[in-house]
């Protein structure tokens, strides 16, 4: 009897224990799982550990702190203080178990029924197995206040991870313009989150000098602020007169960059400052102009400067002096093993004529001021490594021979990544063509004002430091990649995140992840529940993706425009119209390139699930007489900028305000001159030559546009002349010449644009052309 109660008692315990534990935990799915980055193995289990107030974070002792990143969001989510203990309870804990034969940042975790095991050996990999959890964790973790009816279950997966790349980066340029302390710790807590592990800090540039160094107070009280004239595009901002207020800028203190690097570490981050020198100086200079060749006095730009001509005197001592005590503090502040010197984009005029600087040439046996460049940066490194530091720089460094102990920054493209490794350098690769988040991630027409390029979310995915060209030895120098935001462009925090999110998702996958896990198929489902994530931090991240995006061709045959649609998410629909009405779901589903033989508004959507996702896609494509027609250059455009080359000027795709986008066929200093064959007498009516004006890119509208008329192609007879004088211009301005055509029926166009010559500035004068419409 005894026996039989106590065996009904246990078994309506164990209901109980089962009832309010196993049965009701959340039932996972494999495909429930998306981490970024991708773990290395993850084996996938039937069941879920379920968080509650008692969850245990159990971590070695006085290394408790590490667990902060996960205790703090079950604070603020879930109203819990989780404890904090130093050895394992019977069951309901996080363990933190410390095994040095671990891969370096590595981690091993374990989720059982009633326990969470972290191995690692060290706080890397602590952080980023809790990082693991923490995307494992429902949305709702990332919730800044109080959310209820939540089951915080995790599922029972068994991952081994590491890094494929010691080298994770992030650069944020705070010098074009500044972004405070709390910005820079934010950013830091998103590195965290995607397993990257340096922060990059440009400190100096042109426009400002962001670090306060004690013994030359003006760096910052003068080189930290600028004329504002944020109201005008960046390189449209004249330079102020000497004596002009300035009111716009910031610094970090010392203190401020203590607590900077104090938070960085407490998240795995290293952060590297990087002090520009000899040229992107102009802030020190306007500070102290006895750092110059010629010592007169400058403002700090509050924009675009180009060339970069007044940069660092490299004959005199006392510049020398001025960086090793600037470095000295700068040490004395960042642990980091890299101190990054810059040492790109100078122009070396000055140096040429500068007396001392002659004598260095003369006095070092330099052939030129290229080796004088390099004699500078071999100093420099000579004192950071004398101090245990590692000089790092971008790749204009190798010009005129590399500095013995240097690491390179490969920013043109891969090249400088290729010759500085063969040399046996270590470097950072960080091209452009895939790690510069400054540039379009989507049609420029839908995205706010960028510096031009094209890199969308799916490029950066490809992105791979280590290039086909490599040995396997150069292979072993390359430390990692990096992305860059420069912010000439980016004057707020929004459109900061706006720029770096997700785009830094699908670099941290492309240093972390291994080359087999990669697939963008798998990242872009993975990646949307990170956009859930963004959006639950209130982080604004960019939806381009979601775009659709056209790329246009002409077929000379039959002179149509042929429309291919795209969409980065290949598991999604495009539905367009091409009759102007609004799109649905039962709109017509995107399957082949569209042809187009007359004027037509394309309205296309992504669509997932039968719902639209992103903004709607609306671009009339203006069809004329002359598309696909055989253009002829009797002077032809220069290599630099060749648009959409041979047909560029007649495929109807004109070019924007933004120079850089791939249209703009550009003539320096010369004229245009061009023929169209129409194939047949043609009726005309009028004629549009569109143009470009950006003064401050040195770019100007034609003085004149001349059409000229054939039936034979030999004799031409001129049909109007559409004449504009300069006049000074701040702006990015598009204009059309148009030549109206009295009844004329012919055969042959030929098109003269007259390019100003010499601006009264100086410099040389680049014409921008794209298109020539003919109705
Ligand atoms: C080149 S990358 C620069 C920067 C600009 C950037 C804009 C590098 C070493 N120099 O000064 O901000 O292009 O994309």
């Amino acid at each position: 009897m005894k026996n039989a109660i106590f065996q009904s008692l246990s078994m309506i315990l164990l209901v109980i224990l089962v009832g309010c534990g196993e049965e009701s935990r959340t039932i996972f799915t494999e495909n429930d799982i998306s981490i970024v980055p991708k773990p290395l193995e993850m084996k996938f289990n039937q069941g879920a550990f379920r968080f509650n107030e008692d969850t245990k974070l159990v971590a070695p002792k006085d290394q408790g702190e590490v667990l902060d990143v996960l205790k703090d969001k079950f604070t603020a989510a879930a109203g819990w203080t989780l404890e904090v203990l130093d050895t394992a309870p019977r069951s309901n804990f996080v363990l933190l178990s410390t095994d040095s034969s671990m891969a370096e940042e590595g981690y091993d975790l374990k989720v059982m029924d009633n326990q969470i095991i972290i191995k690692a050996n060290g706080l890397n990999g602590f952080l980023y197995g809790l990082e693991t959890i923490r995307q494992l964790l429902p949305v709702a973790i990332e919730s800044k206040s109080l959310v209820n009816n939540i089951n915080w279950d995790i599922p029972k997966v068994e991952i081994k991870d590491s890094p494929r790349f010691k080298w994770r980066g992030f650069m944020l340029d705070v010098s074009r313009h500044f972004f405070d302390k709390d910005y820079v710790l934010a950013t830091i807590d998103q590195l965290a989150l995607l397993k990257m592990n340096t922060l990059h800090l440009h400190l100096v540039d042109d426009q400002g000098w962001r670090i306060e160094i004690k013994k030359y107070p003006k760096l910052t009280e003068v080189g930290g602020f600028r004329v504002d004239q944020e109201d005008k595009p960046w390189n449209a901002r004249p330079t102020p007169d000497l004596g002009t207020e300035t009111t716009y800028g910031g610094f970090y203190t010392q203190e401020d960059i203590k607590e900077i690097v104090a938070y960085a570490s407490s998240r795995g981050v290293t952060v590297v400052p990087e002090i520009e020198m000899p040229a992107h100086v102009m802030s020190a200079i306007a500070a102290y102009p006895e750092l110059s060749c010629f010592q007169k006095p400058i403002m700090v730009p509050s924009g675009g400067v180009w060339p970069i001509t007044e940069i660092y005197c490299a004959g005199k001592d006392s510049t020398f002096e001025f960086l090793e005590n600037v470095l000295l503090e700068v040490m004395e502040l960042f642990p980091s093993q890299y101190i990054h010197v810059g040492g790109d984009e100078a122009t070396k005029t000055n140096w040429e004529i500068c007396p001392d600087c002659k004598k260095r040439v003369a006095n070092e046996g330099l052939a030129n001021v290229e080796e004088l460049q390099s004699y500078f940066i071999q100093r420099m490194e000579r004192f950071l490594s004398s101090k245990g530091r590692i000089l790092l720089g971008w790749d204009e460094i190798l010009e005129g021979g590399l500095a013995p102990g240097a690491t390179v920054m490969s920013w043109r493209g891969v090249k400088g990544g290729l010759e500085a490794s063969e040399a046996g350098h270590d470097v950072v690769m960080t091209p452009n063509s895939h790690c510069y988040f400054d540039y379009y991630q989507g049609d420029q027409d839908a995205e706010p004002l960028a510096w031009g390029g094209n890199l969308p979310l799916s490029k950066v995915y490809q992105f791979d430091p280590v290039v086909d060209e490599m040995t396997a030895e150069q292979a072993k120098h390359v430390l990692g990649g990096q992305a860059n935001l420069w912010t000439e462009y980016v004057p707020t925090y929004d459109q900061a995140e706006y720029m770096t999110y997700p785009r830094l998702a699908a670099l941290a996958e492309a240093v972390w992840s291994s080359k087999a896990n990669r697939n963008w198929d798998d990242f872009s489902n993975r990646v949307e529940s990170l956009f859930e994530r963004y959006g639950k931090m209130g982080i604004n991240y960019a939806k381009s993706a979601y775009q659709v995006t056209t790329e246009t061709s002409v077929d000379p045959e039959s002179a149509a425009i042929s429309i291919a649609l795209k969409s980065e998410f290949t598991g999604s629909d495009i539905r367009y119209t091409l009759d102007g009405s609004d799109i649905t779901v039962a709109s017509e589903k995107y399957t082949t390139p569209i042809d187009i033989k007359k004027t037509t508004t394309i309205k296309a959507q992504v669509f997932k699930e039968e719902k639209p996702v992103g903004a709607l896609f609306k671009k009339t494509i203006t069809y004329n007489k002359a598309v696909g027609k055989p253009v002829t250059y009797l002077k032809k455009y220069h290599d630099s900028y060749q648009g959409a080359k041979e047909l560029g000027m007649v495929n109807v795709v004109r070019g924007s305000k933004n120079f850089h986008d791939g249209q703009w066929q550009g003539w320096l200093g010369g004229d245009m001159e061009l023929l169209i064959d129409m194939e047949s007498p043609t009726e005309l009516e009028k004629i549009t030559v569109g143009a470009l004006e950006n003064q401050g890119s040195g770019i100007y509208f034609p003085v004149q546009v001349e059409v000229l008329l054939s039936a034979d192609g030999k004799t031409f007879k001129s049909a109007g002349i559409v004449k504009r004088e300069y006049s000074a211009n701040n702006g990015s301005e598009l204009k059309n010449y148009v030549v109206g055509i009295k009844e004329q029926t012919t055969r042959y166009i030929k098109v003269i644009a007259t390019n100003l010559g010499t601006p009264p500035t100086g410099g040389g004068s680049w014409m921008f052309i794209d298109e020539v419409v003919v109705e």
